[in-house]
């Protein structure tokens, strides 16, 4: 089995370079580029959150492709308890995966809407609905109109891959004030272009199999020359309790970023662990906690959010 390597500077420059953009990358920085701009003038801070799966084409034009469990609930949910800690929220994420706020919409929002015909057609929530409603599409409503969150999509891995650079460029203009959050799910393996077929496989061709590079590790040129100033937050996810933490501490003694948060699939919605290079503290809801509807990331977030106030001011000495 091949091991991840270690690429230099000059491989990701070919790496990269072996990438075809999608035609909207341009339009996306420019986007970036003025929210973090217009945040930087008022000294708020920004993060970026990366949330969702990546999808890895079979095919250049594309009918097959390899996909993830990731559905965005993580990088949603801690992009809202970010703005509700004053950060303005770059949100990166996968097309059609969760949204902060809409996440909290049910699917089955027309079950609770009625419309009345009239000289006026008015429709109405019904008012078991409107409790839990309210909050939501207030808070959305505010954020939206304070311009505190900006909505970037991406689908497939080179998609994130491009869109992650020139996000974290972007970020690295804040200084010590711009956080990066990479709590989507990227693919380890991918097609290179050169050797995707261009049209649909045939199936009349019989069993497949496929070869799988591995995509180099964006935490280095990322913490190295991307975005140094700002304060990185990876997440590591594992199946096995017994290499969790051991690896975040390897991944920063290896990319020498600021925090590692660990957390299994089976109970990632319940418990984390924040690993720093000094510390490593576990997070964990009770059953109660659970019942009464809290969530893993409002206190992943409140204690992130002191962790980089820690690094801004010991920065600015
Ligand atoms: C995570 O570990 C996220 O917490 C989850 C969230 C993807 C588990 P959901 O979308 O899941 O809420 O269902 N994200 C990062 C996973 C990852 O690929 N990390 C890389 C690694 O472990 C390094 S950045 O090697």
């Amino acid at each position: 089995m091949a091991t991840p390597s270690s690429p230099s500077s000059a491989e990701y420059t070919s790496f990269f370079q072996s990438l075809i953009p999608e035609e909207s990358i341009g339009a996306k920085k420019i986007q970036i580029d003025e929210f973090t701009r217009k945040h930087a003038q008022n000294n708020t801070r920004v993060v970026l959150v990366t949330s969702g799966g990546t999808t890895v084409p079979l095919e250049s034009r594309t009918v097959r492709f390899l996909d993830n469990f990731s559905i965005g609930t993580r990088g949603a949910t801690s992009a809202e308890y970010f703005l509700k800690q004053g950060y303005a929220v770059v949100f990166m994420h996968r097309h059609r995966s969760l949204q902060p706020f809409c996440q909290r919409v049910d699917r089955n929002i027309l079950d609770v809407l009625t419309v009345t015909e009239g000289p006026e057609t008015v429709i109405t929530v019904s008012p078991s609905h409107v409790k839990d409603l309210a909050p939501v599409v207030k808070d959305y409503h505010k954020y939206r109109d304070q311009g505190m969150l900006l909505m970037v999509e991406f689908t497939t891995l080179t998609d994130y891959l491009l869109l992650l650079r020139e996000a974290a460029q972007s970020i690295n203009n804040l200084g010590c004030h711009g956080a990066i959050y990479l709590a989507a799910a990227v693919s380890d393996f991918y097609i290179p272009p050169e050797q995707m077929p261009e049209h649909k496989i045939q199936s009349s061709e019989g069993p497949r199999h496929l070869h799988l590079e591995m995509t180099p590790k964006m935490l280095k040129p990322l913490v190295k020359e991307w975005a140094p100033k700002a304060f990185v937050i990876s997440f590591k996810l594992e199946t096995d309790t017994s290499l969790l933490v051991d690896k975040a501490k390897k991944a920063l003694d290896t990319y020498h970023h600021q925090v590692v948060v660990a957390n299994l699939l089976e109970t990632r919605k319940t418990e984390v662990v924040i690993v720093t290079r000094n510390s490593e503290e576990t997070l964990k809801l009770s059953d109660s906690d659970v019942l009464s509807g809290r969530e893993i990331e409002s206190p992943l977030v409140s204690r992130l959010v002191e962790f980089h106030h820690q690094w801004i001011s010991q920065n600015l000495k």
